[in-house]
């Protein structure tokens, strides 16, 4: 079966991963479409050894979409994903507009696959990342030993915030070395050598949105609304790669020699953990421009006779997301989902 594939937002962070990542695959296409705003329409993406001409969104017709991945932002989604679901094509979304929908499956590929199968609205979600590598690490000791509680700190990338994200970093970096001023413009305030306890907007309850998906997406993903998630997140000026400092208690106690024996062997995962200078993940080391989620620094807490502390990295624009999102994809295929051109 070959299916034809849309990307929009093809010309942003994620979008042109998702497009190297389909060609690294060689997930089953006989088209790949590249959808952008009217801003980059008739621009050039690359594709595997390929160009593929960018189109404009707003003028584009659905009607031969099997697949379409969206990462254009919450907006575009919205308005578009119905759109393209409604001219039969499966919408893989990559914003936050449907994964609280109760009618919208939020999967993990290596976690809960089963629940791309039933999509009522033909849309599947894509977690938020920081949610994504937590979910590949935590669901196998989940299922095993029971989390009750997860207590999470997160360092995560400027490459979270988009293309201008990165540029902003790359852009103060350069300035302040060179002792100019600088002006915050995508981030709240200077992100170059500095750290940022903000990301996405404040909620009624003190906490922000990034931090409250943590909790939202745990909960539906290992589908136990009795999960407690304790989230403070931190942008760090750092281009590639999420990390987290992760606490968990468990109903049974897990030793670091069963954790690392089971994360081992989780899909998805690679255990980097020797107790050496360097022995441990970090994004420019490890995780960046790769697919694993790297757990390291595995500990019994000091102070909770079931505590566990790890510390979990992946590269946030692949595994975070449009990794699984092309994953999410392949479990159309495997699934055997009719491409149009077969069903005539
Ligand atoms: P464009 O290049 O035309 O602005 P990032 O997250 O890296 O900032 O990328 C955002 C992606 O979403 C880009 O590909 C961008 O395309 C696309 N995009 C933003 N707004 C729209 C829109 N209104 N219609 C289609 N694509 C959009
Ligand atoms: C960040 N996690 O690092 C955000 C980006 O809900 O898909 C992705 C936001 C989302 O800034």
């Amino acid at each position: 079966n070959q299916y034809k594939v849309a990307v929009v937002g093809a010309t942003g962070a994620v979008g042109e991963t998702m497009l190297s990542i389909l060609a690294e695959r060689k997930f089953p296409a006989s088209a790949v479409v590249a959808l952008a705003s009217e801003r980059s329409a008739g621009g050039k993406v690359a594709f595997g050894d390929e160009e593929l001409l960018v189109h404009d969104l707003a003028t584009f017709d659905p009607s031969s979409i099997d697949i379409a991945l969206f990462s254009a932002g919450g907006s575009v989604s919205k308005e578009y994903g119905p759109k393209f679901a409604a001219a039969g094509a499966v919408v893989i979304d990559n914003s936050s507009t449907f994964r609280y929908d109760d009618d919208v499956p939020l999967v993990v590929s290596e976690v809960n696959p089963d629940a791309a199968k039933q999509r009522p609205r033909g849309i599947i979600a894509n977690p938020n990342c920081s949610t994504m590598q937590l979910m590949v690490a935590l669901a196998p000791i989940h299922r095993a030993y029971g989390i009750e509680r997860i207590n999470v700190a997160t360092y995560q990338s400027a490459s979270g915030a988009g293309r201008s994200g990165m540029e902003e970093l790359g852009k103060q970096t350069a300035a302040l070395l060179s002792f100019q001023d600088i002006t915050p413009a995508k981030f709240q305030v200077q992100i170059a050598f500095n750290l940022i306890p903000q990301i996405d907007d404040f909620q009624d309850n003190g906490f922000t949105k990034e931090e409250m998906k943590l909790v939202w997406e745990t909960r539906k993903i290992l589908g136990d609304e009795s999960i407690g998630v304790n989230p403070t997140v931190v942008r760090v000026p750092v281009f590639y790669g999420h990390s987290e400092a992760v606490h968990i208690e468990t109903r049974e106690k897990v030793t670091v020699d069963a954790a690392r024996a089971l994360l081992a062997a989780a899909p998805g995962v690679k255990v980097v953990d020797e107790r050496k200078p360097g022995g441990y993940p970090t994004p420019v080391t490890h995780a960046s421009g790769t697919d694993p989620v790297y757990v390291g620094r595995i500990r019994e807490d000091l102070s909770h006779p079931r505590g566990l502390d790890l510390w979990v990295v992946a590269d946030n624009i692949r595994k975070g997301a449009a990794l699984n999102a092309v994953q999410i994809a392949e479990l159309l295929v495997a699934e055997g989902l009719p491409p149009k051109a077969a069903r005539g």
